[in-house]
Formats: C-alpha cells, sequence, structure tokens
C-alpha cells in the first residue's frame, strides 16, 4: 500500500485528489498539507509552507512516505502580478519537493501545464516534443520544472513523472488565479445569474478537461510500468479545446435564457494567446492509456446538476 504526502493539498486539484487517494489507499495513507488549516479536518493533516525544506523531509519521513504529490503552486495570472513570489514559491517549493524525494527515495508526481508552451510553439494538435518559449513567468516555472523532473530522474534515478494539465473543470473547489479559470466561473454564474461576462475574447481556443479525466490520469501514470515511460514528467492531455462562444452554447441547452458578453482582460488575454488551441496526448495514450472520459457536451451536463444542488439553485 502506497504512503503519500500531498502538498496544495487545499488546492484546486488537491483538494479533490486527496479525497480519491484517500479512497484508494486508505484515509491513513494520504497525508494532506497546506499553508493553511483546512475548515474541517478529516484524514491526516499537517500545515507545510513548501519554501521550508527541514519541515517538508521531516513531515515525510516521519509519515513514512513512499510517494510525494506536489501540488502546491500559483496559477500563471497570479504568477504574472507578482513575477519574483511565482519564482520562489514556485521554484523553491519544487526543488525542496524533489531533494526531499532523492533523500527519502519517494516517487514524485508534479503537474506541468499547457503554460509551458509559448507563442512560438505550433498552435494545432501542438506535439509532445516541441518548442517552448513561453512568455509568462508561470511558464518558465513550468519548463524549468520539467526540466529539473527530467535531472533528477537522469542524474539520481528519482521516479519522477507528470503531466501537462490543461485548464481544468470542477464544481467541488474553485480554481484561483488561472487563464482557464473563465471556463468555471461560467458555470457558477450561469446557474447563479443566467449571465456571464467573459474575460477572455471570442474565437480564444484552450484546451480543458472536467476534473474527475484529471484525478485519474495522476492515479493512471503513477500506478503505469515505469519502464514503459518515455516521456516522464511532461505528457500532454487533453479531453477537449474549445472557445468561449461553445461553452456558452452548451449551456444554452440546459438554460435557454444564458447570455453572454464580453469585457476581455488584457492581462489574461495575452496568457492565453501564448498558449496552444489544442494538444496532441498520444504520447500519453500510447505510453500510458491515457484517456478522458467528458467532453464538453457530458462534463455540461454533469457540472449544471452538481452546481445546482451545491448553489441551491
Ligand atoms: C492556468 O490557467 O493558469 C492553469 C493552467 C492551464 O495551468 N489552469
Amino acid at each position: 500500500m502506497k504512503k503519500i504526502i500531498v502538498t496544495g493539498a487545499l488546492g484546486q486539484i488537491g483538494s479533490e485528489l486527496t479525497v480519491k487517494l484517500r479512497d484508494i489507499y486508505g484515509e491513513d495513507n494520504v497525508l494532506a498539507t497546506d499553508i493553511r488549516k483546512p475548515e474541517d479536518i478529516c484524514g491526516p493533516f499537517e500545515l507545510l509552507d513548501v519554501t521550508d525544506a527541514k519541515k517538508m523531509y521531516e513531515l515525510s519521513k516521519d509519515f513514512e512516505a513512499d510517494t510525494m504529490i506536489h501540488m502546491a503552486a500559483l496559477l500563471s495570472a497570479t504568477a504574472e502580478k507578482n513575477p519574483l513570489f511565482a519564482w520562489n514559491l514556485n521554484m523553491g517549493g519544487l526543488m525542496n519537493a524533489l531533494e526531499v524525494s532523492r533523500e527519502l527515495d519517494l516517487q514524485f508526481f508534479t503537474p506541468s501545464s499547457i503554460g509551458a508552451f509559448g507563442p512560438s510553439t505550433p498552435k494545432d494538435n501542438t506535439p509532445q516534443d516541441t518548442l517552448q518559449r513561453p512568455t509568462t513567468m508561470y511558464g518558465v516555472n513550468k519548463v524549468a520544472g520539467e526540466l529539473l523532473c527530467d535531472y533528477y530522474f537522469n542524474r539520481f534515478g528519482v521516479d519522477t513523472r507528470g503531466v501537462r494539465f490543461p485548464g481544468l473543470i470542477s464544481y467541488a473547489t474553485p480554481p484561483g488565479g488561472g487563464t482557464t479559470d473563465y471556463a468555471v466561473d461560467i458555470y457558477y454564474k450561469a446557474v447563479e445569474q443566467g449571465r456571464y461576462t467573459s474575460y477572455i475574447a471570442e474565437g480564444t481556443y484552450m484546451d480543458m478537461m472536467y476534473m474527475p479525466d484529471a484525478l485519474q490520469a495522476i492515479v493512471n501514470l503513477m500506478e503505469a510500468d515505469g519502464s514503459k515511460l518515455k516521456h516522464r514528467n511532461a505528457f500532454n492531455i487533453s479531453a477537449m479545446s474549445f472557445e468561449p462562444s461553445q461553452i456558452a452554447a452548451e449551456i444554452k441547452k440546459h438554460i435557454p435564457s444564458f447570455k453572454m458578453d464580453y469585457t476581455v482582460d488584457p492581462v489574461r488575454q495575452a496568457i492565453a494567446d501564448s498558449w496552444p488551441n489544442a494538444i496532441d496526448s498520444s504520447a500519453a495514450v500510447e505510453e500510458w492509456g491515457f484517456k478522458a472520459d467528458f467532453d464538453l457536451e457530458k462534463m455540461t451536463i454533469d457540472m449544471l446538476e452538481k452546481l445546482k444542488v451545491k448553489l441551491n439553485q
């Protein structure tokens, strides 16, 4: 049975991932950590600032962890507001997590992102191995992170694994500070107010994925036969690509009075414009059997159903 330490366990992915890992591996085998305390404590939890290397080491050792899932990071739009802080948190936290994994021989996962690509990357069917010259601090962190994880595997034999996540959509925990967050906000506003003002312009395609597929991808990659992995740390994975008017049209099928207009945010629009329209996930499919169950239609049905219950509408 695995013993897993999760950083950033109260974040958008971490909160749902922790629940899933506890379902699979047992509540006491997953130590959730974050910089703030959860509202309700259930299962092992410890406060951890990922820039505190000593505490990260001690918690991992005391828990007798054999796996580190490092999720703590600032997302693209927040990182752009405070690039120096983003560098220190994203890179300092990752370096500490890799070092602890090397010292304690932990299997390691951390996510990269479509943000690791830039304006000179081919925009459509973006290959697994291609030009990566991102123009955001977040992207710089992600490319450096992919390389560091490769380095720790090649140099020290740490079993590092990772994916490039697209925008993730979920009804459970809202995202914070991402460029793709509009694709979550739109469902909340559709249910609560019947209208939404998009900060991303019509025609801007980005890759997306429903959270259950993202969580399953992490579990499947971590369970995959390591000898079959050629791209260990930065597998392109995507479930769908759409632009704002397409998600609005899908919502309208269920809420016919739904209306959307646009007030474009130049900062997040520039980030979105620098990212691919649609990436090629075939290496993940070939090397560890990646698949996504939710497309835009199926995800919209589930999101609206779940949010109506959650928001009491
Ligand atoms: C963001 O928008 O910053 C993230 C991502 C695609 O990495 N959702």
